[in-house]
């Protein structure tokens, strides 16, 4: 006879945290949100730790070196999506690696032969106001000239005039050259009053842009998350089916963690990679994803450094619905961070453990926390910003980026789902969708890192190591959760929208 799981499965928004004593030494300031992301034995330190307890989603909508720069900075980690080959994979790796704080990749590109019209269609995409003019349009073509604002009048220019005709060329820019450190392309910034600073190589290939409020942007950042070579920590997903050739490229490309990227993963095949990993490199690796303890007792025996935990929760999945496995977000994670508070007591060994999707509000990841995850991973959350990697779109009057699964068509991660079988076979397990725009990442992340502090202190931590072990958390019905929005008042909003 089956087994029979009898309380029904729950996510967050069925939970509240109950608030502890406040004392006057927890305030937001006093809160540390550092966090362990690999095993390490009691009384040792593990060998890598974040500074927020935020990671960016295994997903080709998500994170690419870009977004794994800016996370990085901010104190948190992006897994770099493994859908892709693996020297793509490796080269974005590397990228993180070997990127200078201060030096962007260019990420708006246009060649001399497009309009006018381009360049403003690209600039209210973007909204960057600085083009790089390009002999083939990529970001790391031959530099050919710069367009900003002051080169074109809307008012005069005719919408059809060529790039070539306005763009400041080439033989008039001030420029880098690769090698360049930092404080000597600031110095060449403020010498020639510039906005912006190309680096490019000994072939005019264009390597990076130096923007001078970047500069100013890197003194402020206490949180970065670096290596002892003062390199960005970065993360990368990887499956079990070429793990014996894109571990060992992604490891010579200076990898700090992978984590094996699975709808499910209490497999044998993940026990397998895990122990290829562990055997040949020095990478650290974590496994799931997970829904309880038999699963994660199963990756943790096998050797996993860090335990992924949630089926079917993530804003953009439909494995529920196509499969029907899954378990409600919370309950799993409960499940989970109990078993792992027990494999602690019993051998000595903490195996941190991450919440992966289902995050729609900024308390879900407080409540995450206080349930016991290390740290949170999030797709739709990240999705949203200016450093995805996706087209920002106009639909109706809002600004949108796009966000598609790595189980749709369009990604068509296939090995992330597959359990064996014809590839003819296959069925989407995501969709492909829009989020709303929210602009940049960092101003975003530190309000939600501001609530978090704050709803931590309502509970009395200012750890997630004392809220793990102090946290208050009571099941809501349904009539509380409606009593937690506004209600029973007239929204002046509504009112208005209504005449
Ligand atoms: P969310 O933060 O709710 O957007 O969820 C992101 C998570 O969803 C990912 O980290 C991954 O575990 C899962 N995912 C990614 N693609 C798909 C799919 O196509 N079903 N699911």
């Amino acid at each position: 006879m089956a087994f029979y799981y009898m309380e029904p499965s729950r996510t967050f928004s069925e939970f509240l945290l109950v608030p502890n004593l406040t004392t006057k030494e927890c305030t937001p300031g006093n809160v540390s949100l550092r966090t362990p992301i690999v095993k390490f034995g009691a009384g040792e330190k593990p060998s890598v730790s974040l500074n927020i307890p935020f990671a960016s989603a295994v997903m080709q909508a998500v994170s690419d070196d870009v977004m794994a720069v800016a996370l990085a900075r901010c104190g948190g980690i992006s897994f770099i999506f493994g859908s892709q080959s693996i020297e793509d994979q490796a080269a974005m790796v590397r990228k993180v690696k070997g990127y200078k704080a201060g030096f962007v990749v260019s990420r708006s590109n246009l060649t001399p032969s497009h309009s006018l019209k381009d360049v403003l269609e690209l600039k209210e995409r973007t909204g960057h106001s600085t083009v790089a003019i390009t002999h083939d349009g990529s970001p790391q073509g031959k530099l050919l000239g710069i367009v900003t604002s002051r080169d074109y009048r809307i008012s005069r220019d005719a919408l059809t005039k060529q790039v070539s005709e306005f763009m400041t060329p080439f033989e008039s820019l001030f420029y880098g050259t690769s090698g360049i450190t930092l404080s000597e392309a600031n110095d060449l910034i403020w010498e020639h009053k510039l906005n912006c600073l190309p680096i490019v190589d000994k072939e005019q290939k264009l390597d990076y842009l130096v923007f001078r409020k970047d500069y100013d942007a890197h003194k402020e950042n206490p949180y970065e998350l670096l290596d002892e070579n003062k390199s960005y920590i970065v993360g990368a997903g990887i499956n079990t089916k070429d793990y014996m050739e894109r571990v060992p490229a992604l490891a010579e490309a200076g990898v700090d963690v992978v984590v094996i990227d699975s709808s499910d993963g209490f497999s044998e095949w993940q026990r397998e990679t895990i122990q290829y990993v562990k055997a040949n490199t020095n990478v650290k690796i974590g496994a799931g994803n997970v829904v309880d303890r038999e699963g994660f007792l199963y990756l943790v025996e096998s050797g996993a450094d860090f335990i992924k935990v949630g089926i079917g929760g993530g804003s953009i999945c439909i494995t529920r619905e196509q499969k029907g496995i899954g378990r409600g977000q919370a309950s799993a994670l409960i499940e989970v961070a109990a078993a792992r508070d027990d494999y602690y007591r019993e051998t000595g060994i903490y195996v941190p453990i991450c919440s992966d999707g289902g995050i729609v509000h900024d308390y879900h990841i407080t409540l995450s926390l206080a349930m016991g995850a290390d740290f949170v991973m999030m797709g739709r959350y990240f999705a949203r910003f200016d450093e995805s990697p996706t087209r920002k779109l106009k639909v109706g009057t809002n600004f949108v980026k796009e966000f598609w699964g790595e189980g749709s068509n369009r990604a068509r991660n296939w090995q992330r789902y597959d359990t064996g079988g014809k590839e003819s076979l296959v069925f989407e397990e995501g969709v492909d969708s829009y989020v709303p725009y929210a602009g940049g990442l960092q101003e975003n992340l530190d309000r939600t890192i501001h609530k978090i502090k704050s709803t931590m202190c309502n509970c009395g931590s200012t750890s997630i190591e004392e809220l793990h072990r102090t946290a208050r958390i009571t099941l809501v019905s349904a009539t509380s959760i409606v009593e937690g929005g506004a209600h029973d008042v007239i929204l002046k909003d509504s009112s208005l929208s209504g005449e």
